[in-house]
C-alpha cells in the first residue's frame, strides 16, 4: 500500500558541489532522506513509468537508504528500478547504466572522498537522464522544493532482497538487481586496446592498484585482474567496507600514502593507481612519479589517438577553472577547441552532449571523457594502461616527454580544512573587493594580468553561473585561485590552487612546492589567511 506521510521542511537541505551532503545521523534523523527524496521526485515531471537506476559507493547507511528510495521511487510511479546487487554501483557505473537502459534518471548514494561510518558523511546525488549530474536548475528547483515541502509518498512493502540478481515487484513497479560490473565492463572494451593492455601485463608489467576499501574495488578485480591479466595481488583493498577500513577515500598522495610511498621506494611496481569512495576520481603514481591529475589530463589529450575509443580524435578538451591550464597547451597543439568552466562535474555535461568536448578533467582527480557524463577513474586507468601498452616507456619518461614538447605547469592545491565559516566568508568577501585593484601590480618577478571572480557562461544552453572562484592571473601564465569548497560538511574548507608555467627552455626538473614557492607566499599575504583564519599552513597540499 502507499501512504502519504505528512513531514516538514529541513532547513539544510541546498544541494552543494555535487549533491547533498550530510553527517550520517543527519541523514538518519526521521523523515530526513525521505523528504529530500521526495523533493526531488516532485521537481521532475513526466517520469511516470519510466526507468530509475539506483546505487551506491557502499558506505554506511548504503543499504537502508537503497530501501527508501526504492519505496518512494515505486509510490512515486516509476516503472522500472535498477539497481546494483547489494546496492553497490560505482559513480561512472551508474551513469553508463542511466545510457544504455535510456533511463530517466538515477539516485547515486554517495559522499564520494568523504569519510564514511556512522560518524561519517553520507551523500545523495541526482543523476539525468544523459546520465550526468543534475544541472543547477535541477538541483536549484530541488532545494527549493525542500523548503515548502510538507509530505512524501512511501510503499509500505517489505525489503527487496537487493543481494540476489533477478526482478521483484513493489507496488506496480518492476525491481531488478543486476550485477554492477558486467555493462560497465563492455562499455571500457569498446574504448580501450584490451588485448594491447593484456600483452603488456603479459611482457612483465606490474600494476598496484588501491581500491581504498572503496567502491571500485570489484570493477578492479574483475577488470585488471580477471580481463587484462595483472597478476593477483595487483588490487589491494579491494572489498568495499561500510566506513571505507576507517580511511578517508581519497586519492591524493596524502590519504593513499602506502600506495605513494611504495611507487617511490626500491622496489615500486611499474604503475600504480588509486580510486576514492564513488569510483570517480583516480590518482596515477609511476615509478618515482606522481602525476598531477591537471598533467594526466594533458597528457591523455596528446596521446588520445592510440585508444580505439578515441582513433578518430577529439572535439575539444574542458577543463575546470582551478585545474592548470596543461591541457590548453595541448588544445591548442592539435587545433582544438579548450574550454574552462566552474569547479564540478556537472558544467561538462552540455559541453559533452552538444559534442564540443570529447575529454573534461578536474584538478581533483577527476578525468573522463564523452563515453558518460561522470568522471571515471577506472576509465582514466585503463586510458594510461593503453597509452603505455602502446608506447612501451616509463610513465616518467612519458612525463618529461610531455614537458619536453609544451612545457611544464608546476601545480599545488593547499586546503584549509574547517575553518571558521565567517571567517572563510569574510575573507573570500575580501578578496573579491582586492581583484579590482591588482591589475598592473607586480610582486616579486610577478606582474598581474587580471583579477576576477570568474564567472561562467555555458556556451550551450546560455546559462550563467557567478561567484565561481576569484582568480589572480600573472604575465606568463601563472596563477593563483581561491574557492570555497562545496562538498565539505564542517566548517568551511577554502581551497588555494597555485600555478606557474615553464616553457620547454626552462628548468622543468624542480620541487614544485619550491618551483612555487613565492607564489604560495603571496597566496597567503593576498588574503590574510593566517589572520583571518588563524591557520599558518594548508591542513592537506596535494
Ligand atoms: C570537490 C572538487 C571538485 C569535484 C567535487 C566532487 O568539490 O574540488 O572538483 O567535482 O569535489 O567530486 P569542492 O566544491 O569540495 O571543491 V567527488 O569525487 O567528491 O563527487
Ligand atoms: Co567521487
Amino acid at each position: 500500500m502507499i501512504r502519504t506521510i505528512a513531514t516538514k521542511p529541513f532547513p539544510d537541505q541546498k544541494p552543494g558541489t555535487s549533491g547533498l551532503r550530510k553527517k550520517v545521523p543527519v541523514f538518519q534523523q526521521p523523515g530526513y532522506l525521505e523528504t529530500y527524496i521526495q523533493a526531488i521526485f516532485d521537481s521532475l515531471e513526466d517520469f511516470a513509468g519510466k526507468t530509475l537506476v539506483l546505487g551506491g559507493d557502499g558506505r554506511f547507511f548504503n543499504r537502508e537508504a537503497i530501501q527508501i528510495v526504492v519505496k518512494i521511487a515505486a509510490a512515486n510511479g516509476f516503472g522500472r528500478i535498477v539497481i546494483g546487487k547489494g546496492g553497490i554501483l560505482s559513480t561512472p557505473a551508474a551513469s553508463a547504466l542511466i545510457r544504455h537502459l535510456g533511463a530517466f534518471g538515477g539516485i547515486i548514494l554517495s559522499a564520494s572522498h568523504n569519510p564514511g561510518g556512522p560518524e561519517g558523511d553520507f551523500g545523495v546525488k541526482y543523476n539525468i537522464g544523459a546520465g550526468g549530474p543534475a544541472p543547477e536548475k535541477i538541483t536549484d528547483a530541488i532545494f527549493a522544493r525542500t523548503e515548502e515541502i510538507d509530505a512524501y509518498e512511501i510503499s509500505d512493502a517489505a525489503d527487496v532482497d537487493i543481494d540476489r540478481l533477478g526482478a521483484v515487484k513493489v507496488e506496480q513497479t518492476t525491481v531488478e538487481i543486476v550485477d554492477p560490473v558486467t555493462q560497465y565492463l563492455g562499455l571500457m572494451k569498446t574504448l580501450f586496446d584490451f588485448d594491447a593492455i593484456q600483452a603488456l601485463f603479459a611482457s612483465g608489467f606490474r600494476i598496484r592498484f588501491d581500491g581504498m576499501h572503496a567502491v571500485t574495488g570489484p570493477y578492479a578485480h574483475a577488470i585488471f585482474e580477471g580481463e587484462l591479466g595483472a597478476g593477483a595481488g595487483s588490487v589491494v583493498n579491494g572489498a568495499p567496507l561500510p566506513d571505507f577500513g576507517g580511511h578517508h577515500p581519497d586519492p591524493n598522495p596524502i590519504y593513499a600514502k602506502d600506495l605513494y610511498d611504495l611507487m617511490m621506494s626500491a622496489g615500486a611496481p611499474d604503475f600504480g593507481a588509486a580510486s576514492d569512495g564513488d569510483g570517480d576520481r583516480n590518482m596515477i603514481v609511476g615509478r618515482n612519479i606522481y602525476v598531477t591529475p591537471s598533467d594526466s589530463l594533458a597528457i591523455l589529450a596528446a596521446n588520445a589517438r592510440l585508444a580505439p575509443g578515441y582513433a578518430k580524435g577529439l572535439a575539444g578538451v574542458a577543463r575546470s577553472m582551478p585545474t592548470s591550464a596543461a591541457a590548453d597547451r595541448v588544445a591548442a597543439h592539435l587545433g582544438i577547441r579548450a574550454y574552462e568552466t566552474p569547479t564540478g562535474w556537472k558544467f561538462f555535461g552540455n559541453l559533452l552532449d552538444a559534442g564540443l568536448a570529447t575529454f573534461c578533467g578536474e584538478e581533483s582527480f577527476g578525468t573522463g571523457s564523452n563515453h558518460i557524463r561522470e568522471k571515471d577513474g577506472i576509465w582514466a586507468v585503463l586510458y594510461w594502461l593503453n597509452i603505455l601498452a602502446h608506447r612501451r616507456m616509463s610513465v616518467i619518461d612519458l612525463v618529461r616527454e610531455h614537458w619536453a614538447t609544451y612545457g611544464r605547469n608546476y601545480y599545488t592545491r593547499h586546503d584549509y580544512d574547517e575553518i571558521d565559516l565567517n571567517a572563510a566568508e569574510g575573507l573570500m568577501d575580501n578578496l573579491r573587493a582586492l581583484t579590482v585593484t591588482l591589475a598592473g601590480k607586480t610582486f616579486g618577478a610577478d606582474k598581474v594580468e587580471a583579477a576576477d571572480d570568474f564567472a561562467y557562461h555555458d556556451p550551450v544552453d546560455g546559462s550563467h553561473s557567478d561567484h565561481q572562484g576569484i582568480r589572480v592571473m600573472f604575465e606568463g601564465g601563472s596563477r593563483i585561485v581561491y574557492r570555497l569548497s562545496g562538498t565539505g560538511t564542517v566548517g568551511a574548507t577554502l581551497r588555494v590552487y597555485i600555478e606557474r608555467y615553464v616553457p620547454p627552455s626552462g628548468n622543468l626538473d624542480q620541487d614544485t612546492q619550491a618551483a612555487l614557492g613565492d607564489l604560495i607566499a603571496l597566496s597567503r599575504e593576498l588574503a590574510a589567511i593566517e589572520a583571518r583564519t588563524g591557520r599558518r599552513a594548508p591542513s592537506v597540499i596535494t
